[in-house]
């Protein structure tokens, strides 16, 4: 808009030459091709008179805005940024999914015996079971208990047979050297030995020397000593306490048969700590060096 009264402006002000005129065409044509905003300055004819100097005109008024003109164009993209800064460790991550089970191992070797385990409660009670067949009728309370005293009379009978029997089997195999007096039995080999040396024998045949606690029994040792007519020792002596005879197990006596006058402790002055018993069945305290039959019991 301001274009052409500038270029008027400037004719009257700058007289130029038709050749001028057509030098400044030729640069202004130079210029529109060059520089499209360049502004046309041109000279006035030379035949036409100066103009005078105008006043300065006024801003004219603000025109109407325009419409807006297209969107341009993306920029091409600018150059790679340099390389930041590491940055910190991250929170952990979530757990992966679970892995695939893996191969079966190989069989481990047989381990060592484990101690026995305790006895286990008791079992639960079982269901009742089905009730039995119908029995038999069975014989009356009175016929049952006679048939058992029966039974029980047939029994003793046997039994009492069967003591005759063991009791003659016993007496012939003892005969001549032996006896039995209820469950006790006395024996001898016939021999004559000192004390310590007679302990020896029935020791080794699991016995002992004649113990006679009885009248009973002292009646039995008495007939062997008569039938080998030899006196015989008695287990019983007074080692530990003069004059208190004990058995081989430290009881004192619970019967005793001494000769009058025995134990008297004395033969030519030495101590008697032994017992013998005489043919007659009579005790005599002697010394225990002296060789005596000798009576085992057992
Ligand atoms: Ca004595
Ligand atoms: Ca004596």
């Amino acid at each position: 808009m301001l274009l052409l009264p500038l270029s008027m402006l400037l004719l009257l002000l700058l007289p130029q030459s038709q050749s001028s005129l057509g030098e400044e065409m030729d640069i202004y044509s130079e210029k529109t091709l060059t520089d499209p905003c360049t502004v046309v300055v041109c000279a006035p004819p030379a035949d036409s008179l100066r103009g005078r100097d105008g006043q300065d005109g006024k801003e004219g008024p603000r025109g109407e805005k325009g419409d807006p003109g297209l969107p341009g164009m993306p920029g091409p993209a600018g150059r790679e940024g340099p390389s930041g800064r590491q940055g910190s460790m991250g929170p952990p991550g979530t757990p992966g999914p679970k892995g695939e089970t893996g191969p079966k191992g190989p069989v481990g070797a047989i381990g060592p015996q484990g101690p026995s385990g305790a006895m286990g409660p008791p079992g639960l009670k079982g269901d009742r079971g089905d009730p039995g067949e119908k029995g038999a009728k069975g014989e009356s309370a009175f016929s049952e208990v006679n048939t058992l005293r029966q039974r029980m009379t047939n029994l003793e009978g046997e039994v009492q047979r069967l003591r005759n029997t063991v009791s003659q089997y016993r007496k012939a195999a003892l005969f001549p050297s032996g006896l039995a007096v209820g469950e006790k039995i006395f024996k001898t080999a016939g021999a004559a030995k000192s004390y310590s040396d007679a302990q020896q024998v029935c020791r080794e045949a699991r016995g002992q020397l004649a113990s006679p606690r009885s009248a009973a029994e002292n009646d039995a040792v008495t007939q062997l000593v008569r039938a080998q007519n030899k006196h015989a020792y008695l287990s019983m002596n007074d080692n530990t306490t003069e004059g208190r005879f004990t058995y081989p197990t430290g009881e004192s006596l619970v019967y005793s048969n001494w000769a009058s006058g025995e134990p008297n402790n004395s033969d030519d002055g030495k101590p008697e700590n032994c017992v013998e018993i005489f043919p007659e069945g009579k005790w005599n305290d002697i010394l225990c060096s002296k060789e005596l039959l000798v009576i085992c019991e057992f």
